[in-house]
């Protein structure tokens, strides 16, 4: 397939527009784009890569003794299959586990099978992977075993949901950037602003405006303020304060700030009188009443490493300016993830700026792109799901809690769940042997399932824990609309290239099953992908048309350029709360702020902000035999794991090794110099990376971004590590807490070594998957 003229598409980092040279594709970034992510290069590498999955691929152990429990899965051998009976194979499997009579009385609804299918796939509101599985499992079997929460936000949205009312709505629309710009004061980012995650956001997005709108702030006077153990965890200007407190332990600093306002008068008793509830419960821990410690500024130093005078002064400079509050979403993704959020929005209810544009509380401004824009007034197209009758659901960051605990209790959001006896596992479009914690702990619980089933077009690590592969197309292999939550732009998704080998959309794959489990009408509604797409557009087209706007009908969106959006100008929850609490109560206990909730202390938890010291952390007994913590963040050059093998990702790596960023003096200490590998290691498992010393990471602080393809190898010695730098490899499966169960993959205690003598080196992506059979 030749193209001659540009053409448009999107990806979760970018709008864009390509055009076929003889080279390869060439990418352009939407027209007008201020500040275009680089990622944008990892795409071209994505139509031909060697790791691409080209047929079907049956794990030969799975093909020769059958379905069942089998701890080769992530070693064994892979055989490849004609498409007809690769999907004979699978269809009579799901039939075997329930399929094809999902509205019999005796129908098991899916109670064992897990479809939670985290991930983010791609662009793309039909090819949409995890709402094609949701959708055909509900057709299928007539429900599943589902997941809530995303791995982005869990500890932080529960949270905010008990005490806030909707930490979605908040996300989105707590501040925009055009206040940021314009108005605020001070702003006190708590995990800084990366532009990293802000040149990312679920759908893609036209303008990345984050980076502008900084400067603009600065230029004008507002003072930004970034905490984080990372110096670079916000852009470069000289006139941003950086605090660098021990990661962990943010909720400490923002307490003593707290406690200082407290001490000199300067809480807005008024603010917390009209729009909160619960203060006397929290003002009695700032004052020590509770446990005999007073929460002084020199407390907070003594846990976080900031200086209280540091602290004191900021609290001061925050009550006398217009003062936002962020936190990002690495902090809650920890243990006790929930009390830095929460903490947050108490710190911005002392300070009384929430009726105030671009003042108060804001979470995640700085963790995606399109977070603090005006959000559309028009529906955007959605595939229906259909109905999950089986009603059953994890925390999503408690997959291998569920296949290795079936029958077991657990908490979520104070009430008391049972983890269910999971026979199927269905994954499409995420990589869980990226995104999940303790990796080795994954690799037990995926060989309790009798079958797992995955659609990817690359060979993960996760596919190579599947008994049945199916290759799926990328994005520019399929037509598709690109949208995104306040991104003012309707995308046309055209077509870039012909599918890869023998490659099909998600949704043919579950077309062709669901034809042999005979529910094909009712999943596909006998409608071919391009009636689908013509069928999800007509609702936001007919919206337009109502509000009066000139608009495309499918053909002319498809064959044309971007579709501008009416934003809405419906105020935020939050401005209409501030307008009117009584009118417009938010939904908590008590329809206002919560600093006090009955929910959260009825979970054993306090029933306040408050700092609850972790396992893991320097200040603890675990730091006297595991000195570093990691810090495992998002990358700078790729989205997670996707297109790991693109330019712009390699371009980051040494000697095909993901980086790890350790303190000058850290490294001179150990000997460590650029380039060096060094083992990562704790008693949970360990991981190589190529080191390279830096002035911007605290001390005792090792810095190791996620995605790099987990690959366990056996190292003379020392037992298992992923050879290409994962930090999944060590991080801990806990939970943020049993009231949120959320991910807390982010930070951890470990050593580090510097290796001698034969390293081994970095395992290809082609080799991930090992197809020797095929
Ligand atoms: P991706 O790499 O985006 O990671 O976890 P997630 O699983 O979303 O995986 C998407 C997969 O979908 C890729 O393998 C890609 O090839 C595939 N894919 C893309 N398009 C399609 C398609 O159309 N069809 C099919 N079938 N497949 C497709 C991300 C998760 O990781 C997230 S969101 C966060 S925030 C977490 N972050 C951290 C962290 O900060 N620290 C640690 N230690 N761990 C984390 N894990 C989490």
């Amino acid at each position: 397939m030749t193209i001659r003229q540009p053409l448009y598409h999107s990806s979760h980092w970018g709008a864009f527009s390509a055009i076929q040279q003889e080279d390869g594709l060439a990418i352009a970034p939407f027209p007008g784009d201020p500040d275009p992510s680089p990622i944008l290069k990892n795409i071209p590498a994505a139509l031909t890569h060697p790791a691409r999955l080209s047929r079907p691929l049956i794990r030969r152990g799975w093909l020769e003794d059958g379905p069942g429990p089998d701890a080769r899965r992530g070693s064994d051998d892979y055989v490849e299959m004609d498409w007809e009976q690769a999907l004979e194979l699978a269809a009579g499997e799901l039939k075997r586990l329930g399929a094809g009579d999902p509205d019999s009385p005796a129908a098991n609804h899916g109670r064992h099978v897990f479809g939670g299918s985290y991930g983010w796939s791609s662009a793309g509101r039909f090819h949409h992977a995890q709402s094609q599985v949701h959708r055909f499992l509900n057709m299928a079997f007539g429900g599943y075993v589902a997941s809530v929460d995303t791995y982005s936000t869990a500890a932080g949205s529960v949270i905010l949901d008990t005490v806030a009312g909707n930490s979605g709505r908040i996300s989105r629309e707590g501040c925009w950037w055009e206040h940021i710009r314009e108005t605020t004061e001070l702003v006190i980012a708590f995990g800084g602003l990366p532009i990293r995650n802000l040149s990312v956001s679920p759908g893609g997005s036209s303008q990345h405006i984050a980076r502008d709108c900084i400067a603009a702030a600065l230029k004008r006077g507002c003072h930004i303020v970034s905490v984080s153990p990372l110096r670079d965890d916000i852009g470069g200007a000289d006139e941003i304060t950086r605090y660098q407190p021990r990661p962990a332990t943010d909720v400490a600093m923002m307490i003593g700030m707290a406690g200082h306002l407290l001490a000199r008068d300067l809480v807005d008793h008024a603010y917390i009188a009209k729009y909160t509830s619960g203060w006397e419960a929290f003002r009695a821990y700032l004052e020590g009443t509770t446990d005999g410690q007073p929460k002084t500024p020199d407390w907070a130093e003594a846990i976080c490493g900031v200086p209280a005078s540091e602290i004191r002064a900021l609290a001061e400079e925050a009550a006398r300016k217009r003062t936002l509050v962020t936190v990002g979403y690495g902090l809650q993704r920890a243990e006790n993830g929930e009390q830095p959020i929460w903490m947050g929005l108490a710190l911005s209810a002392m300070l009384g700026g929430g009726s105030r544009k671009g003042a108060g509380f804001t979470y995640a401004i700085g963790s995606m792109g399109n977070h603090g824009k005006p959000q559309l007034s028009v529906p955007l197209p959605t595939l229906p799901q259909g109905y999950n009758k089986s009603g059953d659901f994890i925390p999503v960051a408690r997959i291998s809690d569920l296949l290795l605990n079936p029958g077991a209790d657990y908490t979520y959001r104070g009430k008391t769940r049972r983890y269910a006896d999971i026979r199927l596992v269905y994954w499409a479009g995420g990589n869980p042997f990226h995104h999940h914690q303790d990796l080795s702990r994954l690799r037990q619980a995926f060989s309790r399932p009798d079958t797992v089933i995955v659609h990817d077009s690359v060979g993960t690590a996760t596919t190579a824990h599947a008994d049945i592969i199916f290759p799926a197309t990328i994005t520019a292999e399929r037509d598709d609309i690109g949208a995104s939550a306040g991104d003012p732009y309707l995308m046309p998704m055209q077509r870039l290239a012909a599918p890869f080998g023998e490659a099909r959309d998600d949704y043919d794959i579950f077309c062709d099953l669901s034809a042999r489990l005979g529910c094909r009408e009712a999943f596909s509604e006998n409608r071919s992908s391009r009636e689908w797409l013509a069928h999800l557009y007509g609702k936001t087209e007919e919206a337009m048309r109502r509000r009066g706007f000139d608009v495309p009908d499918f053909d002319g969106l498809m064959q044309g350029g971007p579709l501008p959006l009416p934003v809405s100008d419906t105020p935020s929850m939050m401005e209409a709360f501030h307008t009117d609490p009584v009118a417009k109560p938010l939904d908590t206990e008590t329809g206002k702020i919560l600093f006090h909730s009955e929910l959260v202390a009825s979970s054993g938890l306090p029933g306040h902000p408050a700092w609850i010291e972790p396992q893991e952390w320097l200040g603890g007994a675990l730091a006297q035999t595991h000195p570093f913590q990691l810090v495992a963040n998002q990358p700078f050059g790729r989205l997670h794991s996707q297109l790991d093998f693109g330019a712009t990702s390699m371009a980051g790596k040494i000697d095909g090794r993901e980086v790890a960023r350790l303190n000058d003096a850290d490294a001179a200490r150990l000997g460590i110099a650029e380039g060096d590998v060094i083992r990562i290691f704790n008693a949970r498992g360990a991981t190589l990376a190529a080191a390279r010393p830096s002035a911007e990471v605290l001390p005792s602080v090792v810095q190791l971004s996620t995605g790099a393809w987990y690959a366990p190898r056996d190292i003379d010695g020392t037992g298992l590590a992923c050879v290409n730098g994962n930090p999944n490899a060590v991080t801990a499966d806990r939970p943020a807490s049993p009231f949120s169960q959320g991910c807390a993959g982010q930070i951890c205690l470990v050593s580090i070594e510097k290796l001698t003598g034969d390293i081994p080196p970095a395992v290809p992506h082609e080799e991930i998957l090992r197809k020797r059979g095929a």
